[in-house]
């Protein structure tokens, strides 16, 4: 009798220590990701990768946890982020598809200047063929990493200490651009020095320490950046369109299961019309403060601004040549969104 039960209580044991395991480890054990993002809390792509997270928890049922760090505490530069996601030291990056381009060149040909007639040419364009292709692209690249969706980021234009109000006034200027070849390319043809090493987050002292002479960025970062306060000459040249894209390390992302994701590909897609709603409300909101605090809102004239897509035209060949087909493509689409 002693020996029968003994014999139930180690069945009921393992049975249920069979059983349990896997449950109890997914519980107990869901996989933790890390997503590192330079802009404040409450900035549309802040919001966003939050969007993100969220949904991917819910959607794995917990099994995948995604950790937010925003304000550039992770990583002050997007090109180290970017780094870090190649050697899977980190599984996500929100970052401005200027810097990515250093590590997959194509991604070029959807931010030359002057190549979008507005933001709904642009998504036409990245939420079509051309787009969606660059996106597989960058997973093609064996660069490492993953590109899951794109956010907006409007249009960028020059912020200097002193006006300008044709190309020849950014003469001599250093000015900070994003690690990005072509992006210092283009402001050396307008006769400008580019100086990239700087995080967005260290702007705003380096023109306040005289470092430089301004940026470029969209009326967002301009002002949340508080870069408004040291540069207030906000020229409206509105050279590049440049949209930030969602990455994720092909390494890190070994830990997830395939189902998993798929899951997370389809929720970084779910967050994008979310960012871009989001986007223009802070984008209106940016400009109304920046102009409330007496900015120096520059609008060329005509002649001054062909001139400055004049200028920047040669780096269709110079960094375009390998993607005319692309560029060709791009601006068809922009025949219907005039
Ligand atoms: C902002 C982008 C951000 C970039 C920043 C920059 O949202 O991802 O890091 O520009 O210029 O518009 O570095």
């Amino acid at each position: 009798m002693k020996k029968l039960l003994f014999i139930t209580l180690l069945l009921t044991l393992v049975s249920v220590s069979l059983a349990a395991q896997p449950t109890s480890e997914a519980a107990v054990k869901p996989v933790i990701l890390k997503l590192s993002e330079v802009h404040a809390e409450g900035y549309p792509t802040s919001l966003a990768d939050h969007e993100f997270s969220h949904l991917v928890e819910e959607k794995t049922q917990g099994r995948v946890k995604i950790e937010v760090y925003t304000g550039g505490t992770l990583y002050g530069q997007e090109t180290a982020a970017i780094e870090a996601l190649q050697v899977g030291d980190l599984a996500f990056a929100r970052v401005s598809a200027s810097p990515v381009a250093s590590y997959v060149p194509a991604l070029n040909a959807i931010q030359m200047p002057y190549l979008y007639n507005n933001a709904k040419h642009m998504w036409a364009v990245l939420n079509g063929e051309v787009g969606q292709k660059m996106l597989a692209d960058i997973e093609n690249s064996g660069s490492g990493l993953i590109g899951l969706c794109y956010y907006d980021a409007g249009s960028r234009s020059f912020y200097l200490t002193k006006p300008a109000n044709k190309v020849a006034d950014l003469k001599g200027l250093k000015i900070r651009l994003q690690n990005n070849q072509m992006m210092v390319r283009m402001v050396e043809l307008l006769g400008a020095t580019g100086v990239t090493g700087i995080g967005p987050n260290d702007v705003y002292s380096a023109i306040a320490q005289g470092v430089i002479d301004g940026a470029e960025n969209n009326w967002p970062t301009y002002q949340n950046m508080g870069d408004y306060e040291a540069a207030k000459y906000y020229i409206l040249d509105q050279h590049t369109r440049v949209p930030e894209i969602l990455l994720a390390s092909v390494e890190a992302l070994k830990k997830v299961t395939q189902s998993d994701m798929k899951i997370i590909r389809q929720c970084a897609k779910d967050t994008q019309e979310y960012e871009i709603a989001e986007w223009a409300k802070k984008e209106a909101a940016s400009e109304q403060i920046v102009r409330a605090a007496g900015n120096t809102i520059i609008n060329l004239s005509s002649t001054a601004f062909a001139e400055f897509q004049t200028k920047m035209a040669p780096l269709y060949n110079e960094f375009g040549s390998a993607y005319t087909d692309i560029i060709a493509q791009i601006r068809e689409i922009g025949k219907q969104y005039k």
